[in-house]
């Protein structure tokens, strides 16, 4: 019994060990579906309009529209999503 616990101890370690990456690429999969489903007309761009309902999306709007044109295109989207991952 003691080496079965010994066993599943060893086995959660590597469980956690492993976790760290998955996480981020799950979230990046799940951004870009969430782009789908903000952008409501489906002009792959988001308005100021549609970013209304996401309330972090709506306060970044401008520090996300790089370009200014008021909507956050998609490569605008995945850019903000690359910057929040990885400050530098
Ligand atoms: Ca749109
Ligand atoms: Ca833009």
């Amino acid at each position: 019994m003691k080496q079965l616990i010994g066993a599943l101890a060893a086995l959660s370690l590597c469980t956690s060990a492993t976790a760290g990456d998955k996480p981020q690429v799950a979230k990046v999969k799940v951004d870009a579906e969430t782009f789908a489903s903000l952008d409501r007309n489906a002009d792959n761009q988001i308005s100021r309009t549609e970013a209304g309902v996401d309330r972090e999306l709506s306060d970044n709007f401008a520090y996300i529209d790089t370009d200014g044109d008021g909507f956050i295109s998609r490569s605008e989207y995945l850019a903000q999503i690359e910057n929040a991952r990885d400050p530098t």
